[in-house]
């Protein structure tokens, strides 16, 4: 059955893969799954066909059959539990894989979000300069905690897995900032994930749409 997804027309990152549908994609490579895309522009984003697919309005979402979900996290988890090559298949490490799913999207996205909704949205307000070190200081405390549990290991919990993919797929979110740079380890992490060969095929595809020569499907 064909596999669906939604993702911009235009991306804002001008396709350096920093939208959440390269996280998809990027699972879909690793296991070998072909998928379609579907482009939306951001007007259409708001309008009831697609909000009857994602109701906040967003990308990306994913259709196959009568299944539609949306929101990153749970796509790819859905991904990871239909195919081999995500999830390791003892019960606990499963489960501790997930575990870092959520981890990389509830506890390392936000503060990460929230420097770029401060860069982005609040730039001109007169407490700017002030709130920015706060921030970014909040990120700085949870990749030094992260940066501490990874050590010299090159995955966070054995073999590369689905709580890997998210939590590259997170942090590339601050390379713009530099501030990965301040951890060595994190940033010889994010290097390792940004080399396998599924992200750069999934990294070549998002670009294609923003270049204009993808085959959409
Ligand atoms: N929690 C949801 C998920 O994980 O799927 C969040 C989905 C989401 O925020 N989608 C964004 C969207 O559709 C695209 S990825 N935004 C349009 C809207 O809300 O109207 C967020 C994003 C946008 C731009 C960049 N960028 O330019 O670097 C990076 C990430």
């Amino acid at each position: 059955m064909t596999i669906t997804i939604t993702v911009f027309e235009k991306s804002p990152d001008r396709g350096k893969g920093l939208a959440r549908d390269m996280r998809v994609r990027w699972a879909f490579e690793e296991v070998g799954q072909p998928y379609e895309v579907r482009l939306v522009s951001f007007g259409a984003m708001k309008e009831p066909a697609h909000r009857a697919l994602h109701p906040f309005g967003q990308i990306p979402t994913y259709e196959e059959g009568d299944l539609v979900l949306f929101e990153s996290g749970a796509i790819v988890l859905h991904i990871a539990q239909c195919h081999a090559g995500l999830l390791p298949d003892d019960a606990n490490a499963r489960a501790r894989a997930i575990t870092w799913m959520f981890a990389a999207l509830n506890t390392v996205e936000p503060p990460i979000l929230d420097l770029q909704t401060t860069r982005v949205l609040e730039g001109d307000k007169p407490w700017y300069e002030q709130r920015l070190p706060l921030v970014q200081d909040r990120i700085r405390v949870r990749l030094s905690e992260l940066s501490a549990r990874l050590g010299d290991a090159q995955w966070l919990d054995g073999a590369f897995s689905a709580g890997d993919l998210m939590m590259v797929a997170v942090l590339l979110r601050l390379k713009p900032s530099g501030m990965l740079d301040e951890y060595p380890r994190l940033s010889a992490y994010v290097s390792r994930g940004e080399e396998r060969p599924a992200y750069k095929r999934a990294f070549d595809a998002q670009l294609a749409v923003f270049t204009g020569k993808a085959p959409t499907g």
